[in-house]
This record gives C-alpha cells, sequence and structure tokens, in this order.
C-alpha cells in the first residue's frame, strides 16, 4: 500500500480555541504530509511494500528506522485528527468508563495519569491509553513509537511533539494535555477503538 493524507475530519478552525487553525493548518497540512510523502518514497522497493500500515510500522520497528520515523507517525496522525472532535471531553461511553474504572481506579485517576504520562515524556513523543492482556493501560513513548509495537493496541494518543502546541501554549504543555482531556477528545471514537482492541 501507499500512504495518502487524508482530509481532517472537521474545519481547521473547528477545534478553536483549544488548538487553532494555525496549529492545524502547520501540523495536518505540512507536518502530516511530510511522514506520507517521506514514508512513501522509504518503503518503495522494501519487503513492506504490499502490506497494512499496521504491519509496515510493526515490521519496521527496529530494522528499518527511516521507514520506521514516518510510517509511525503516520499511523500516530491517522488516529489523532479522529481522536479530537469540536466540544469533545465531557462523559465517556458506559461500557469504555466501566473498564477504565476496572483498569485504573477512576476516570479522574485516568485523566490525570494521562497527563502526567504526557507531561514527563522527555522531548518529542506521545501519551497513551492502550489495551495490553485485557487491561486499559496509561503510557507514552518517544517520537514516532506508540504501543503498537510495545505489545499493546493504542485507544487513545496525545501527541506531545512541540509542533501540536507551542503555537497556542508555547511551552505550556500542561496545559495543552489538560485542554485535550477537558474539550478535545472525542470519546466515542477510543469507545469504538476499545471494543476492537478486545475482539
Ligand atoms: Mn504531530
Amino acid at each position: 500500500m501507499s500512504f495518502t493524507l487524508p482530509d481532517l475530519p472537521y474545519s481547521h478552525d473547528a477545534l478553536q480555541p483549544f488548538m487553532s487553525r494555525e496549529t492545524l493548518e502547520y501540523h495536518h497540512d505540512k507536518h502530516h504530509l511530510a511522514y506520507v510523502n517521506n514514508g512513501n518514497n522509504l518503503l518503495r522497493d522494501t519487503e513492506w511494500e504490499n502490506q497494512s500500515l499496521e504491519e509496515i510500522v510493526k515490521g519496521s520497528f527496529g530494522k528499518n528506522q527511516g521507514l520506521f520515523n514516518n510510517a509511525g507517525q503516520h499511523y500516530n496522525h491517522l488516529h489523532f485528527w479522529n481522536w479530537m472532535k469540536p466540544n469533545g471531553g465531557g462523559a465517556l461511553p458506559g461500557a469504555l468508563e466501566k473498564a477504565i474504572v476496572e483498569s485504573l481506579g477512576s476516570v479522574d485517576q485516568m485523566r490525570e495519569d494521562f497527563i502526567q504520562a504526557g507531561v514527563t515524556q522527555f522531548g518529542s513523543g506521545w501519551a497513551w491509553l492502550a489495551v495490553k492482556d485485557g487491561k486499559i493501560i496509561v503510557t507514552n513513548t518517544a517520537n514516532g513509537e506508540s504501543p503498537l509495537v510495545h505489545d499493546a493496541k493504542p485507544i487513545l494518543g496525545c501527541d506531545v511533539w512541540e509542533h501540536s502546541y507551542y503555537i497556542d501554549y508555547r511551552n505550556r504543555r500542561p496545559d495543552y494535555l489538560k485542554a485535550f482531556m477537558e474539550h478535545l477528545v472525542n470519546w466515542e471514537h477510543v469507545a469504538q477503538m476499545y471494543e476492537e482492541a478486545m475482539k
């Protein structure tokens, strides 16, 4: 397969004031596009050329760093746009809430741990909710990695590369993560990925 850049599932100004039009113009139209273009160039004539995106990400991890970085970020960003929506945040669908309470104690605890995972990721990377061994875990990864290459299935990720928040929040990464949790997360999409991960 080759990689293509999908349109955003909302307009560039739909997430304001929590994520600006300018941020999405750079982040989606330029950064994500660069991962798509570089990934396609690096994928050509490799053993992974005809595989699915998830197979490319897992297969190239530890074997072809350049391809992994771009394919990994393509995978992460494809989901990132759908993990947000206008007027996001708020209440969680019941089945997901129950699973989070069972695995992490409470929804408030999950929010706190997720924000902390993003704050403590040194340098560029991602904060995650993932399903591992049937439980929901909070974790973080560097650069273009995701739980996918650590035997887990991502169900929610927040990009903590500076390109995701510096225009709107400057160096205040904790404020960005708090706004993401309170106002941007598309919990219906998270619940859908949770169901898929538990199959
Ligand atoms: Mn990014």
